[in-house]
C-alpha cells in the first residue's frame, strides 16, 4: 500500500462546493441530527408534495424497515427532465457518442423532454400501467435513457438487464420479478461487433414469457418478428403524442429493481425506491464530481450496473448536467479511444473502472500522450479496489498530474457512493477510498461482530441508514434481512473486508464473501457453480477467484467430472463456451483444473479457504488440513493447478 498523501491542490480547494471545514462540519450535523440535514438536502429536488417526515428506519434484525420522506411524492423523470426546460432547454442533455468514432449525437433537454414523453405514450400503448415491471435489454443508446425515464415517468418499476447476458439470465430477471414488457434492440454494437440481442429475447421469452417486445432499430439487422407480441419502437412512437403528464409518485414506491449476485442462490433482485435515491444521487453526483453548471460529465460504465443508473442517468440528469453516453469499448478502434472522445467532446470530468486502466497501461502511454485532454478536471474511480500502480499512472499520464482523483466505494445496494474522497475537501492516498460521505456511518468490526475503535482491519457494516439505501429484495423481505442484516445484527453487512488507518481513510481490501469482482463485475461463484454442475459431463465443480492483472480477479474453476469422462482440452474449451451460454462472457472461466476430487470436511463441505489458497499460488499457506476428509487430494490438486495468468 502507498503512504503518499496528495493534498488538494489551492485552485481545486477555491472552486470547490465543498471545502474541508465544510465537510467536517457538514458530516458532524449529518450523523448528529439526520432529520435536520436530511431535510434540508432533501428539498434539492422538486416534491409534488412535500414531506413532513424525513427519516424512518430501522436496521433491528426482527424488523428491518427502511423509509425516506415518506409522506412526500414527485416524479422522477419530471425531476431529471421537465424541471430543467426553462433553463437548460436547449443545453445537451445526453452526448452520445457511437461505437463507430464517426457516430455521435446531442440531445438537448427539450429533446430529451419530446423523446421520453413519446416513450411514455408507447408503453402506454402496450399497457404498462403504474407499479409493472419493464424489462429493459438494451445496448448503450439514447433510446436505454429515454426508456428509463419513460417507465420513471409513468410508474412503471425498470429491471435493466446488462446487454451482455445470455437468454437464460435474462429469462431467470424476467421471471423473478414477472415483468410482461421487455425493451429491446435489434442488435447492440460494441468494438465493430454486433450482439443479436432481440435474438436473444426470443429465446428467452421461449422461458419465460411476455406479452410485449417494444424493439428499437440500432443496426438494421435482420431480426424476426413475432405478430401481436412484438412491435418497432420507431412504427409506434410515429404515432404517439409527444406529452404525457408524469405521475404523481410517493417517495417510498418503487422506481427500479437491479439483479446482483450475492454468496448464494440466484442473483437477488435489488430494489430502489422514487424519493431517497434520488436525492442521494443527485447530491453525491454534485460534491463527489465537484459538478458545476455547464460542464461535460462521462462515466463509461453500462446501464446495465448500478453505476450507469446513478451517475450516467439518474444523478446528473437531475442535476441538470450533460451526461456522455459511451456504446463502445475502450480499446475500438484502438486503445486511445477514451482520450479521443474527451479531446472530442472537451470532458471535465471522467470515471471509469481499474480495469480498464490496467489495460490501457499495459497498451503503452503513447496512447494517451498523443492526446490533448485538457479539458479534464477530476477522474474518478469506481468498481473494485484501486492498485497503487493503476492509480499513479491514472494520476500523471492521463491527468497529467493536475486532475484529483475520486476512488468511490459503493455497491449496487448503496444506491450511490457512500466512501469517497470529495475533491476539494480531502487529501487523496492512493488506493485509499478515504472517508465517508454525509451520512454515513462506516464501523469496522471483527468477526464476532465487535467494533474495533481506531487503526484496524476487519469486516465493513454502516451503522444507520442513509436516503440511497435499498429497502429489500424485490418479493423477499426476508432475504433482504438474512443477507444484510443477520451477520452482524443490527449492522448493514457490506460482504467487504476493509482496513482503517491512523488518519481515519478507509481501504476496501475486497469480497470476505464467495463474491468475486471481474473486471468491476460481480459474481456469485454459486452461480458459475451451477452454470458448471448443469453440464452433462460434470459431476461437481468449486469456483474461487484468483489475482489477475487485469482483471482484478479472474475465474479459477476445478471441475470433477462423471465416471468415465476424458479430461480433455477440448472439454474445457466445451465448459467455457458452456458457462457463456448460461450466463454470459463475463462469467467465463479463465483457468479450469479437473479435480478427481475436492478437498471436504467430514460433514461434506468445501473447503473454499484451500482452493483459493491453490489458485492465488500461495499452497505454502494451506494452513491446517487435517480435518479433511481425505486430505491426499491437496496434493492432487497441487501437483495439476494451472498456471496463472
Ligand atoms: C458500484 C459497484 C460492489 C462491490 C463492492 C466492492 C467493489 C466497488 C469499489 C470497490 C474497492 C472501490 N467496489 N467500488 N472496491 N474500491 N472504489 O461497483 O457496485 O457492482 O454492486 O459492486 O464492488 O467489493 O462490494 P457493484
Amino acid at each position: 500500500m502507498s503512504d503518499t498523501v496528495f493534498p488538494v491542490p489551492a485552485e481545486v480547494a477555491a472552486r470547490a462546493h465543498i471545502v474541508d471545514a465544510q465537510y467536517q462540519e457538514m458530516y458532524r450535523r449529518s450523523v448528529e441530527d439526520p432529520d435536520g440535514f436530511w431535510g434540508e438536502h432533501g428539498k434539492r429536488i422538486d416534491w409534488i408534495k412535500p414531506y413532513t417526515r424525513v427519516k424512518n428506519t430501522s436496521f433491528d434484525y426482527h424488523n428491518v424497515s427502511i423509509k425516506w420522506f415518506e409522506d412526500g411524492t414527485l416524479n422522477v423523470s419530471a425531476n431529471c427532465v421537465d424541471r430543467h426546460l426553462e433553463k437548460r432547454g436547449d443545453k445537451p442533455a445526453i452526448i452520445w457518442e457511437g461505437d463507430d468514432p464517426n457516430e455521435h449525437k446531442v440531445i438537448t433537454y427539450n429533446d430529451l423532454h419530446r423523446e421520453v414523453n413519446k416513450f411514455a405514450n408507447v408503453l402506454h400503448g402496450q399497457g404498462v400501467k403504474k407499479g409493472d415491471r419493464v424489462t429493459i435489454y438494451m445496448p448503450m443508446i439514447p433510446e436505454a435513457a429515454y426508456a428509463m425515464l419513460a417507465c420513471a415517468r409513468i410508474g412503471a418499476i425498470h429491471s435493466v438487464v446488462f446487454g451482455g447476458f445470455s437468454p437464460d439470465s435474462l429469462a431467470q430477471r424476467i421471471e423473478d420479478c414477472k415483468s410482461e414488457c421487455v425493451i429491446t434492440a435489434d442488435e447492440g454494437l460494441r468494438g465493430g461487433r454486433k450482439v443479436p440481442l432481440k435474438s436473444n429475447v426470443d429465446k428467452a421469452a421461449e422461458k419465460a414469457p411476455v406479452k410485449s417486445v417494444v424493439v428499437v432499430r440500432r443496426t438494421g439487422g435482420d431480426i424476426a418478428m413475432r405478430e401481436g407480441r412484438d412491435v418497432w419502437y420507431h412504427e409506434e412512437a410515429d404515432r404517439v403524442s409527444d406529452h404525457c403528464r408524469p405521475v404523481e409518485m410517493n417517495a417510498e414506491d418503487p422506481l427500479f429493481i437491479l439483479y446482483t449476485s450475492g454468496s448464494t442462490g440466484k442473483p437477488k433482485g435489488v430494489m430502489h425506491t422514487s424519493g431517497g435515491y434520488l436525492v442521494y444521487a443527485s447530491m453525491t453526483h454534485e460534491y463527489v464530481f465537484d459538478y458545476h453548471e455547464g460542464e461535460i460529465y462521462w462515466c463509461t460504465a453500462d446501464v446495465g450496473w448500478v453505476t450507469g443508473h446513478s451517475y450516467i442517468v439518474y444523478g446528473p440528469l437531475a442535476n441538470g448536467a450533460t451526461t456522455l453516453m459511451f456504446e463502445g469499448v475502450p480499446t475500438y478502434p484502438g486503445p486511445g479511444r477514451f482520450w479521443e472522445v474527451c479531446d472530442k467532446h472537451d470532458v471535465n470530468i471522467f470515471y471509469t473502472a481499474p480495469t480498464a486502466i490496467r489495460a490501457l497501461m499495459g497498451a503503452g502511454d503513447e496512447h494517451v500522450t498523443q492526446t490533448s485532454r485538457k479539458s479534464l478536471r477530476l477522474l474518478g474511480s469506481v468498481g473494485e479496489p484501486i492498485n497503487p500502480e493503476a492509480w499513479t499512472w491514472y494520476y500523471n499520464v492521463v491527468g497529467d498530474g493536475r486532475c484529483p482523483i475520486v476512488d468511490t466505494w459503493w455497491q449496487t445496494e448503496t444506491g450511490g457512493i457512500l466512501i469517497t474522497p470529495l475533491p476539494g475537501a480531502t487529501d487523496l492516498k492512493p488506493g485509499s477510498a478515504t472517508r465517508p460521505f454525509f451520512g454515513v456511518q462506516p464501523a469496522i468490526v471483527d468477526s464476532e461482530g465487535k467494533f474495533l475503535e481506531g487503526a484496524s482491519e476487519g469486516n465493513l457494516v454502516i451503522t444507520d441508514s442513509w436516503p440511497g439505501q435499498m429497502r429489500t429484495v424485490y418479493g423477499d423481505h426476508e432475504r433482504f434481512i438474512q443477507t444484510y442484516f443477520a451477520t452482524y445484527k443490527g449492522q448493514y453487512f457490506t460482504g467487504d473486508g476493509c482496513r482503517r488507518d491512523e488518519d481515519g481513510y478507509y481501504w476496501i481490501t475486497g469480497r470476505v464473501d464467495d463474491v468475486i469482482n471481474v473486471s468491476g463485475h460481480r459474481m456469485g461463484t454459486a452461480e458459475v457453480e451451477s452454470a458448471l454442475v448443469a453440464h452433462p459431463k460434470v459431476s461437481e465443480a468449486a469456483v474461487v477467484g484468483y489475482p489477475h492483472d487485469i482483471k482484478g480477479q479472474g475465474i479459477y474453476a476445478y471441475v470433477t467430472l462423471m465416471e468415465g469422462q476424458e479430461p480433455t482440452d477440448e472439454l474445457k474449451k466445451e465448459l467455457v463456451r458452456h458457462v457463456r451460454n448460461e450466463i454470459g462472457p463475463i462469467a467465463s472461466p479463465d483457468l479450469i483444473q479437473f479435480a478427481p476430487g475436492l478437498p471436504k470436511t467430514r460433514s461434506g463441505k468445501i473447503m473454499r479457504r484451500i482452493l483459493r489458497k491453490i489458485a492465488e499460488d500461495s499452497f505454502d499457506s494451506l494452513g491446517d488440513t487435517s480435518t479433511l476428509a481425505d486430505p491426499t487430494v491437496v496434493d492432487d490438486l497441487i501437483d495439476n493447478r494451472q498456471n496463472r495468468a
